[in-house]
């Protein structure tokens, strides 16, 4: 395991909303010092990106010995451990893997998102699917309602509020859907949530 001087390469540009998880968990764990942010272009053949993760995604996050860790669940459980914190997420028992599966559910809304929004990037006008945009919709919009009917504490910044708080954060920057509205009680958690996690707004990418 790392000592506790080792230093870390966070690959990721400021926008992305899982490359946003992994920056707000290293602000909560007091990492800041040993974590440098180093954008990447997913885009670009040549980035080191698809050499340091073969699939070509950030968050990548590497360690001093050339290797990586990845995706943003994992590297967000490593530094948890390199901090020897539990607030991120209980260290053991069926707690842990209950708070990882929540997590879990709040990156869905993510991932459903962004392939929503790729849909739109990556193909040209006119070759839309719309079955294909209401599949991914269908997937937010029911993690959503799981989330509406159980809010998490806003005071509590765990892994799964941070990773719902991107969640809700790209959704109102991108709007791939449109979420307030219907979730009273989620968007009343993610005001009082972003309130009292300065995190949140430390994470903010400008205009976004
Ligand atoms: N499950 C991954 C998802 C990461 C992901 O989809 N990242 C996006 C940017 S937010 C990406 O790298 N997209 C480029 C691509 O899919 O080629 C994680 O949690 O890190």
């Amino acid at each position: 395991m790392p000592t506790g001087s080792e230093t870390f390469v966070l690959r990721s540009t400021v926008t992305s909303p899982f490359g946003r998880k992994v920056r707000m968990a290293v602000d909560v764990l007091g990492l800041g010092s040993r974590v440098t942010v180093v954008p990447a272009d997913t885009l670009d053949e040549n980035d080191t990106l698809r050499l340091e993760n073969p699939l070509g995604k950030m968050p990548c996050l590497l360690l001093p010995d050339g290797s990586a860790i990845y995706d943003s669940g994992v590297i967000i459980e490593f530094l948890a451990d390199v901090a020897g914190s539990e607030q991120l997420l209980p260290a053991r028992g069926l707690a842990r893997f209950k708070a990882l599966t929540l997590a879990r559910l709040a990156d869905g809304i993510t991932e459903a998102a962004i392939l929503m929004v790729y849909e739109n990037r990556f193909r040209d006008p006119g070759t839309h699917s719309e079955r294909w945009l209401t599949h991914q919709r269908g997937k937010a919009i029911r993690a959503l309602a799981a989330f509406e009917a159980a809010p998490p504490d806003p005071a509590k910044t765990d892994i799964v509020a941070i990773g719902l708080v991107c969640a809700l954060a790209y959704l109102d920057w991108r709007k791939p859907v449109v979420w307030r509205q219907a979730h009273p009680k989620l968007a009343a958690w993610f005001a009082s949530f972003a309130k009292n996690e300065p995190a949140f707004e430390r994470t903010r990418a400008p205009n976004s």
